[in-house]
C-alpha cells in the first residue's frame, strides 16, 4: 500500500473520527472497516470522492516512484495493447509525423486550451528511469521523457468543483455491434499533480514510437501498467466519472479492474 494511499485514509478516518469521537492510532486498526454503516467505513468508501480542496491538501505530500539508472534500461518498452491505431484521424495525423496533432485540456477548466507538439516539447522537460509493471505479470524498466502534467492543467485553470481528469484516447481498442470502444483512462487531481505525472513524448532518448503511445502517452508513476494511457489527444475535468464509458472510470476498470490500480 502507497503511504499516499495511507494518508487519504488517515485524513478520512480522522475526520470520521471526530465525528463518531471513534479514537485510532495505528493502521492494524482497521477490523471495523468490516461493518457496513460504521462512519469511518463509509468515509473510506467516499475516498474517491474527495474534493479539489481535500485533493490539493494532500498533492504536497506525494512519494515519488522509483527511479532507476541508466544501466538498469535492460531491454527496450515492451508494446501491449493497441500498438498501431487505425482510425482515420490517427493515421492522417500520423502520416503528417504528428504535426496537426493536439492535446485538449477540457471540461470543468477556466479556459479550453490546446497545445501542439512543439509546445509542449518547449515546455520544461523531465526525464525519469521508472518500472512499468503490467497485469500480465512482465515489468520493463525504461526512460521516459516529457512535461509535467500539473503545470499544464494550471494553464486551462482547473476549476474547484474539478475531481478527476479523464484521459481519452484515439485508439478503438474494441469494435462491438453498437460501435467502437476508445481506449480512455482516469485519474484523481492528487496523481494528476504528482511530480512525475508527465506527457510523455520520448522513450528511451528516443521520439515516443507508435507502438508505444505516439506521440503523446501518459506516465502516473505510481499506477499499473493499463493506468499509463497511449495515443492520448484530450483531458477532460470531471466530478463525475460514471458517464464514461461503462461508468468505472476507464477501459480496464470497466472491464473488472481496480480503478486505483495503484502498485
Ligand atoms: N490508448 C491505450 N493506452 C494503453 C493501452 C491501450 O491498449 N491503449 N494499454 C495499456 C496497458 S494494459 C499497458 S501494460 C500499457 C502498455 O504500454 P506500452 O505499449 O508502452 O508497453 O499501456 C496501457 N495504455
Ligand atoms: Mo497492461
Amino acid at each position: 500500500m502507497s503511504n499516499l494511499i495511507l494518508n487519504r485514509r488517515r485524513l478520512l478516518v480522522g475526520s470520521a473520527a471526530l465525528g463518531s469521537s471513534l479514537a485510532l492510532s495505528g493502521c492494524d486498526q482497521f477490523d471495523f472497516l468490516g461493518q457496513r454503516g460504521n462512519p469511518a467505513r463509509q468515509a473510506l468508501e467516499q475516498a474517491n470522492v474527495l474534493t479539489y480542496k481535500a485533493q490539493r491538501a494532500l498533492i504536497g505530500e506525494q512519494t515519488l516512484a522509483r527511479e532507476y539508472s541508466a544501466s538498469e534500461i535492460r531491454q527496450g518498452m515492451k508494446p501491449n495493447g493497441s500498438t498501431e491505431p487505425t482510425t482515420p484521424e490517427y493515421m492522417f495525423l500520423r502520416q503528417g509525423n504528428f504535426a496537426n496533432y493536439k492535446l485538449t485540456i477540457k471540461g470543468m477548466v477556466e479556459r479550453e486550451v490546446s497545445f501542439t507538439l512543439d509546445q509542449l516539447r518547449n515546455m520544461p522537460a523531465r526525464s525519469q528511469i521508472t518500472r512499468h509493471d503490467c497485469v500480465e505479470g512482465w515489468s520493463c524498466i525504461a526512460k521516459w521523457t516529457g512535461t509535467a502534467l500539473g503545470p499544464v492543467l494550471d494553464m486551462a485553470g482547473v476549476k474547484p468543483e474539478a475531481r478527476y481528469c479523464v484521459y481519452h484516447c484515439f485508439d478503438n481498442i474494441q469494435k462491438t455491434l453498437s460501435g467502437e470502444i476508445f481506449y480512455y483512462e482516469s485519474s484523481d487531481l492528487v496523481d494528476a499533480y504528482h511530480p512525475q505525472t508527465i506527457l510523455a513524448y520520448g522513450l528511451n532518448d528516443q521520439v515516443l514510437p507508435v507502438s508505444n503511445g505516439a506521440p503523446v502517452r501518459l506516465r502516473i508513476e505510481r499506477a499499473l501498467g493499463y493506468k499509463q494511457p497511449k495515443y492520448l489527444h484530450t483531458i477532460e475535468l470531471v466530478d463525475d466519472l460514471t458517464p464514461f464509458g461503462m461508468g468505472k472510470g476507464g477501459y480496464w476498470p470497466d472491464n473488472g479492474y481496480d480503478w486505483y490500480g495503484g502498485i
